[in-house]
């Protein structure tokens, strides 16, 4: 099995992991490849424009027609185009890194695959890096081996980059996890939920006692919660930065315009909340989540389930009780605000610290998981506890 992954420098399933480091040697540029990979005939390469608002459009066609699905083919992500732009276009992206796949004679969007510059940390690694996402083909071009050119093809443009690791994630499993995390989800609007088949009412459990136990009150309760603002910037970096120093696989925020394109609120896209201590008025604290609706497929009354999946997020360190009860009131006022804006369920995955707020507030297992990957990087398997990467 696995023709193609087996060809590529990643570790094999149940290979044990003596040191950490790369799998194969940076391949000197006067030998990699110059020209594209060949496609079967009837179709081309093309480098997607995404300023040209009507070639994001075409992307977001092909991915809110085509995108990722839960096992049971009910939902698709629904990723917006401003959310595509955001996702796609951080600071020092490449636009080469847009690989589009078009049907010669029609010209019509039928692949895809992006690569954004990432700095991350695994272990004691630091590392620059290309992070892979939106991977799609077109449902009537599936099965074709279409997947591992565009894989080959977007590894060649990273080559020419100088750029020989990567990070993804996917819900599949392949050679091979660094970690695996399982979503979470907590609803904030169960008759919605239900309605939809996104969760299922309990045996005998009537509607109204469902939705007395979702309930949340009307206003956040932390003290100096605020959105976050441009001036909030320097503060935010520096206390994300140090809050990921607790996990083993972190994103790494080197500059302002890192945190300003990453973090800072973009209207139903992402929104990020600060705490301002009232006295000191220093920020001690912050969250974001990002806006990631999915279409309910086939549904006649509900074509979509709005639904926010928590991000990045930082609370200064204190004494351990007290820092573990600030997050749980802390995300709960993300639940409020997110609640505020006609969310139907807030997502999380079990990284970072999210395990000590997931019971209490409520949320519960979903039936999703995600794989954590590196490219030609070698090293020991972790928790998801450990995790502190958290991707589109
Ligand atoms: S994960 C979401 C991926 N997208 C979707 O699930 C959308 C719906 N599905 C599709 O569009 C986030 C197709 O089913 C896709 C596969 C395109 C997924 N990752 O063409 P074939 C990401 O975007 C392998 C990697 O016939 P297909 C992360 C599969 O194991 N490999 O299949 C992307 C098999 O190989 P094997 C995947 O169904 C990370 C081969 O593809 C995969 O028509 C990419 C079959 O190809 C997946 N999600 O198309 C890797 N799904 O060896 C980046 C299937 O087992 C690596 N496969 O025979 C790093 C590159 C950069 C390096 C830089 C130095
Ligand atoms: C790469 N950046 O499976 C992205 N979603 O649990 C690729 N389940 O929404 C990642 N099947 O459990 C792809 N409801 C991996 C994710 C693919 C999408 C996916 C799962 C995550 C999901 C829902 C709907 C299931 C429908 C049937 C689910 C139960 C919710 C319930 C709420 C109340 C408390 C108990 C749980």
């Amino acid at each position: 099995s696995h023709k193609f992954w087996s060809t590529q420098p990643v570790p094999k399933h149940g290979e044990t992991v003596e040191k950490d480091g790369p799998i194969e040697e940076n391949t000197p540029y006067e030998k990699i490849r110059k020209e594209p990979y060949p496609l079967p005939k009837e179709f081309e390469w093309v480098t997607l424009d995404l300023d040209n608002e009507s070639e994001l459009n075409e992307l977001y066609i092909l991915l809110t027609n085509n995108y990722v699905e839960d096992d049971d083919a009910m939902f698709r992500f629904d990723y917006s185009g401003e959310f595509l732009n955001w996702a796609l276009k951080p600071p020092g992206y490449k636009k080469i890194w847009h690989v589009g796949v078009r049907v010669s004679a029609t010209k019509r969007l039928v692949a895809f695959v992006s690569g954004i510059p990432a700095d991350i940390r695994i272990y004691d690694s630091h590392q620059h890096l290309v992070e892979i996402n939106f991977l799609c083909v077109h449902k009537k071009l599936r099965s074709k081996r279409l997947a591992p050119v565009l894989i080959k093809e977007i590894t060649r443009r990273s080559h020419l980059e100088g750029i020989f690791q990567a990070v993804y994630t996917a819900g599949v499993v392949l050679p091979r996890p660094i970690s695996k995390a399982r979503y979470f989800h907590r609803s904030l609007n169960p008759k919605k939920l239900i309605e939809t088949n996104f969760s299922r009412l309990p045996l005998n459990t009537p509607m109204s006692r469902l939705i007395k136990k979702f309930k949340l009150p009307s206003e956040t309760s932390t003290p100096g919660i605020r959105p976050m603002l441009e001036k909030d910037i320097p503060a935010v970096r520096v206390l994300l930065n140090k809050y990921m120093n607790k996990f083993d696989f972190v994103a790494v925020f080197k500059t302002d315009e890192d945190v300003k394109h990453w973090i800072l609120t973009k209207e139903n896209v992402i929104w990020s909340y600060v705490v301002e201590n009232p006295t000191t008025k220093k920020v001690t604290d912050f969250f974001s989540f990002y806006y990631l609706p999915s279409s309910v497929i086939g549904n006649p009354t509900h074509k979509t389930i709005n639904a926010v999946y928590l991000f990045y997020y930082a609370i200064q360190e204190t004494e351990e009780k007290a820092s573990k009860s600030k997050l749980k009131i802390l995300i709960k006022d993300a639940l409020i605000l997110a609640k505020l804006k006609n969310v139907d369920v807030f997502n999380c995955l079990d990284l970072l610290e999210n395990k000590s707020f997931i019971d209490e507030l409520k949320f519960g297992p979903g039936d999703g998981y995600l794989n954590y990957y590196m490219y030609n990087w070698r090293c020991r398997e972790m928790g998801s506890e450990k995790v502190g990467v958290v991707m589109l």
